[in-house]
């Protein structure tokens, strides 16, 4: 394993632009510089909330100030990108001069388990840059134009899962050298699934195909289904969704009444959350919903918009689908 290729030189074997790979390589350093902050947790009095909240109004932990800032230091100065969007900032940061990307990042997704010692992770997503100067509005780009996406999970090992359009590889951070090795060559979603992921705290204000679907599962083999599920949920969506790349599974934040009637469209964000993850799920073999429509396909409106999510197994988003298509 110790002598299994490096990120680098994996992507060098591949028909990306170099400056894309080189890129790439440069947020899985940044990702590595996170582990380490995170790995090291209290010891680097790092924990804990932050007297302030983000864009979306939420309480910012300090690591994830940690992690935005190291992710933005390292593009700013790599000249490997010609625009930045973050979860934890209100408008993107234009990089004059910078090489034809833009990158999107969450960069500490499911940090309210930091404290916890549950697994968290950075979510990222590269588009095309259209201009020289780009501003909020060039990034309001359909899924679909994703040329990269990738999460990086700081769990017992410290993963990326990474797709460049040709399928998605795995790589483990090997600490002696600081280096991400390749661990897994094709991950594929099995297309069943015996699994479902889903906050049941919300269950009273779910919408009735997504009730109706979860009481199937749960009635088990007596039931319409005709077998048994399990439940599982971390509240985290890189180690949730990393299980589901891993051994197949759905996984579900849908809307739901109460959103709906706060005018929210979901909890999840489309551009740091849904589109890379739904980029890696089709890449997977899996598939990626809202429950009405195709998530790579939708024309943002908005950076910080907020979509339902329905993604893994393709065989069991389908089976969702039907059910909203049948209201
Ligand atoms: P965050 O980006 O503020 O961390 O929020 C996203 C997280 C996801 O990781 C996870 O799937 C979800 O929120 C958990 O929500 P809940 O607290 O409702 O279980
Ligand atoms: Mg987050």
């Amino acid at each position: 394993m110790s002598d299994s290729p490096e990120l680098s030189s994996v992507l060098a074997g591949d028909a990306v632009p170099g400056d894309l790979a080189q890129l790439i390589c440069c947020l899985a350093e940044a990702c590595a510089g996170i582990a380490n902050a995170v790995e090291r947790g209290s010891l680097s009095g790092t924990l804990g909330a932050l007297e302030q909240s983000n864009v979306q109004g939420e309480t910012q932990k300090q690591l994830d100030v940690i992690s935005n800032d190291m992710l933005i230091d390292a593009l700013r100065s790599s000249g490997l990108a010609r625009g930045i969007a973050s979860e934890e900032e209100e408008h993107s940061v234009a990089i004059p001069g910078g090489a034809p990307y833009l990158v999107l990042f969450d960069p500490l997704d499911g940090s309210s388990n930091i404290d916890v010692n549950v697994t968290v992770g950075t979510i990222f997503s590269i588009l095309p840059a259209p201009g020289d100067t780009p501003t909020d509005s060039d990034f309001l780009q359909p899924g679909d134009q994703q040329l990269a996406a990738g999460y990086v999970a700081y769990g017992p090992s410290t993963l990326l899962v990474l797709s460049t359009g040709d399928g998605v590889r795995q790589f483990t951070l090997d600490r002696a050298g600081g280096v991400f090795r390749l661990s897994h060559l094709a991950m594929e979603v099995p297309k069943q699934t015996g699994e479902f992921a889903i906050n049941a705290a919300r269950q009273r204000h779910w919408l009735t195909p997504i009730a109706e679907y979860v009481a199937d599962c749960q009635a088990g083999e007596n039931g319409p289904r005709g077998r048994d599920f399990n439940m599982r949920w971390i509240a985290s969506m890189v180690a949730d969704v990393h299980r589901v790349m891993t051994r197949g599974g759905v996984f579900l934040y849908p809307d739901d009444h109460a959103m709906q009637a706060e005018g929210k469209a979901g909890k999840l964000r489309l551009m740091y959350e849904a589109n890379p993850m739904g980029f890696l799920a089709e890449q997977a073999g899996g598939a990626a919903s809202t429950g009405r429509e195709r998530i790579l396909a939708i024309q943002p409106d908005g950076l910080h918009q907020r979509v339902p999510v329905v993604m893994g197994s393709a065989e069991e988003v389908a089976e969702i689908e039907s059910r909203f298509a049948r209201g």
